[in-house]
């Protein structure tokens, strides 16, 4: 199964794919974190985007379409992906399109004052990236591999604005591109609720067709 999650900065994308790539074993691709590991490496790469990132503003499309190409002709793709982040403009998921055929595509649906209120309690694992909210997880260290939690450093309040603007700008005609593709998930209020509608479509799915 290849899969899209579209939606806007702490709609979930993040929590959604890890949950959708343990239960169907799909790996889990956030351009986002490939960018964030290029930055912590410091290469040629890491160095574009830190500048970027830490403003709020996209990478390069042409660069961000090389290196989604580089990791899905990797083995562990070979029965699809959940996608996060990715497409991000109209251009991307032209490009996307070129290269391969996309299953489902979710867009998870959030309001503005709630992406402020969970990108400003976020924590992440400095090692596996794993994604915490100190409302309801008030540890240092992550509960699955021990590593440090930290603070993203694009979640000031400042860069979130920009991010959301960014999103507002960008995001319309790619919905339109996948209009009949699109299967809606409504805000909930624990992430096991909002991925229960996801989940059990997926299955349904997998039941119908196999894991394709
Ligand atoms: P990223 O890394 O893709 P964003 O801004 O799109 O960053 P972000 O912030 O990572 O998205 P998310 O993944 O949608 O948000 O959300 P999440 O982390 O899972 O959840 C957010 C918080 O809410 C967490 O604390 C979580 O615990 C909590 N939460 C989750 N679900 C629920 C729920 O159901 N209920 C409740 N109550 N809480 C919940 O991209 C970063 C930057 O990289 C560049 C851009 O510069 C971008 O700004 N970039 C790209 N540039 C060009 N092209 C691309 N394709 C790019 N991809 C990334
Ligand atoms: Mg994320």
């Amino acid at each position: 199964m290849k899969i899209i999650l579209l939606g806007a900065p702490g709609s979930g994308k993040g929590t959604i794919a890890e949950l959708i790539s343990n239960d169907f074993g799909l790996p889990h691709i956030s351009t986002g974190v490939l960018l964030r590991e290029e930055i912590a490496k410091g290469t040629e790469t890491g160095k574009i985007a830190k500048k970027l990132l830490d403003k709020g503003n996209l990478f390069p499309d042409d660069l961000m379409i090389e290196i989604v190409k580089e990791r899905i002709q990797q083995k562990d793709c070979k029965n699809g992906f959940v996608f996060d982040g990715f497409p991000r403009t109209l251009f991307q998921a032209q490009q996307l399109a070129k290269i391969t055929k996309i299953d489902y595509v979710f867009l998870l649906k959030i309001t503005e004052k709630e992406i402020v209120a969970r990108l400003t309690n976020r924590v992440v694992c400095s090692k596996c990236k794993a994604v915490y909210n100190k409302n309801n997880y008030t540890k240092n260290t992550c509960e699955k591999c021990g590593g440090e939690l930290i603070i993203r450093d694009d979640d000031t309040l400042e860069v979130i604005k920009k991010r959301i603007e960014v999103y507002k700008a960008e995001s319309a005609p790619i919905i339109q591109f996948y209009q009949n593709q699109i299967i809606e998930v409504e805000f909930a209020k624990t992430p096991s609720q909002f991925y229960a509608p996801v989940r059990a479509f997926l299955k349904k799915e997998v039941e119908k067709h196999g894991s394709k």
